[in-house]
C-alpha cells in the first residue's frame, strides 16, 4: 500500500516540477492529487503519462492524505500548513513562511536529514530558498573536514526564481529589444533583458535584501550557526538555474585538490573542473539536472586557508521541487510516516 500525496500549487513552475520528479523517481504514491486556488479549478497538469484535473484547495479534505507538498506562496502556506498538519498530513512547505520558526525543521537531505526526526508538532517541514539549498550541499562536505569560518557569496539568479511571470518578462523584453518595441518592466524593478539587477525581494533596514538575509539565516539554521556569511544576490537574464561565486575561509588548511576530491565523493555534488579543457559548468548546462555542480575550485591566497568556487544548480529542481521530494523520500525510507490507509 502506497501513500496519498497532494500537491498544493500544482499549476505553478515548482508544482509542475514536483509532479514530474515524483514520477521520475517512482515515489511510492498510490494516489496523487493536484490542488490550487479556485481560479485554477479544472486546469489539467501532467503526472507521468497521466493527466490530473486540478481541484480547489479550500474544498479538499486532507484527513486521508499522508504528505502535502506545498508551493503556493507564503500567504497560502501561513494559513493552510497548520490546518493541513492538524489533519495528520505532513506538509513539506516550499515557501519562506515557516523556515525560521524554531519548531519547524528546515531540511536539505544531503546536509541535515537527521533534523527531521521528531519533526515539529505542527507536522510542517520547511524547504529552503533555492540559493541556500545548492550552497549548503557544496559547503557541508568541506565544513566537515576543514570547519568553515566565513563565507562570501555572490549569486547570479535566474528569472524562474520569480515564477512564470519572471520568465515571461525576460522573453517579452528580449523580443521587444529585437523588434525595437518599448521595453516594459512589470515583474522586475528594472529591465532584465540584456541587463542584471542587484535586487531580489525587498530591501531591509540594514541595506541587505530579504533574499540575501534568507541565504545567511538559512545557512546558519541548516549547517552551523557559527558560520559567518555575507551575501549579494543578483538577478540575471537566464531562464533557469542559479549560479554562485563562493569564497570560503576555513579554520584548518585545505588545498584545492583536497576540496575537489572531497566534493567528488559528496552526496548531491558533481565536480566539473578542468578549465584547460573548458570543463566548467554554466546555468544552461545545469538545467533539468539534479546535481549541484561545482567548478573553478581554487585557492584564495589573500587569506589563510581560503578557497574560491563556482556552484550552479537548477533552482526549480534542487532549489525547490527535488529537495521537497527528497524530504518526502526521507520520511518514507526512514519509516517516519506510514500510509494512513495501511495504518487504518
Ligand atoms: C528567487 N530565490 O530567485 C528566490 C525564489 O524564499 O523560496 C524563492 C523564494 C523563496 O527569486
Amino acid at each position: 500500500m502506497g501513500y496519498k500525496v497532494a500537491i498544493v500549487g500544482a499549476t505553478g513552475n515548482v508544482g509542475r516540477e514536483i509532479l514530474s520528479i515524483l514520477d521520475e523517481r517512482g515515489f511510492p504514491a498510490d494516489e496523487v492529487v493536484a490542488l490550487a486556488s479556485r481560479r485554477s479549478q479544472g486546469t489539467e497538469v501532467s503526472f507521468g503519462d497521466r493527466v490530473l484535473k486540478v481541484k480547489p484547495l479550500d474544498q479538499y479534505d486532507f484527513s486521508d492524505t499522508d504528505i502535502c507538498l506545498m508551493s503556493a506562496g507564503g500567504a497560502i502556506s501561513k494559513e493552510w500548513a497548520p490546518k493541513i498538519g492538524a489533519q495528520g498530513c505532513v506538509v513539506i512547505d516550499n515557501s519562506s513562511a515557516w523556515r525560521y520558526d524554531a519548531q519547524v525543521p528546515l531540511i536539505v537531505p544531503e546536509v541535515n536529514a537527521d533534523a527531521i526526526v521528531g519533526c515539529s508538532k505542527l507536522n510542517i517541514i520547511a524547504n529552503p530558498n533555492c540559493s541556500t539549498a545548492q550552497l549548503v550541499v557544496a559547503l557541508k562536505p568541506l565544513h566537515d573536514i576543514a570547519t568553515i569560518k566565513r563565507v562570501v557569496v555572490s549569486t547570479y539568479q535566474s528569472v524562474s526564481g520569480a515564477g512564470k511571470e519572471g520568465m515571461d518578462e525576460l522573453f517579452t523584453q528580449t523580443r521587444a529589444v529585437f523588434v525595437n518595441d518599448p521595453v516594459e518592466s512589470t515583474k522586475f524593478t528594472k529591465r532584465i533583458a540584456f541587463n542584471l539587477i542587484p535586487h531580489i525581494d525587498v530591501f531591509m533596514e540594514d541595506g541587505y535584501t530579504k533574499e540575501e538575509w534568507k541565504v545567511m539565516a538559512e545557512t546558519k539554521k541548516i549547517l552551523d550557526p557559527k558560520i559567518k556569511l555575507t551575501c549579494t544576490a543578483v538577478r540575471v537574464p537566464v531562464f533557469v538555474s542559479h549560479s554562485e561565486s563562493v569564497n570560503i575561509e576555513f579554520e584548518k588548511p585545505i588545498t584545492a585538490d583536497e576540496a575537489r576530491d572531497i566534493l567528488r565523493e559528496a552526496p548531491g555534488c558533481l565536480v566539473i573542473d578542468n578549465p584547460e579543457e573548458e570543463q566548467y559548468i554554466t546555468p544552461y548546462e545545469a538545467t533539468g539536472e539534479d546535481a549541484t555542480y561545482i567548478s573553478r575550485i581554487r585557492e584564495d591566497a589573500t587569506v589563510e586557508n581560503g578557497l574560491n568556487m563556482w556552484v550552479v544548480s537548477d533552482n526549480l529542481r534542487k532549489g525547490a521541487a527535488l529537495n521537497a521530494v527528497q524530504i518526502a523520500e526521507v520520511l518514507v525510507n526512514r519509516k517516519l510516516i506510514k500510509p494512513k490507509k495501511q495504518a487504518a
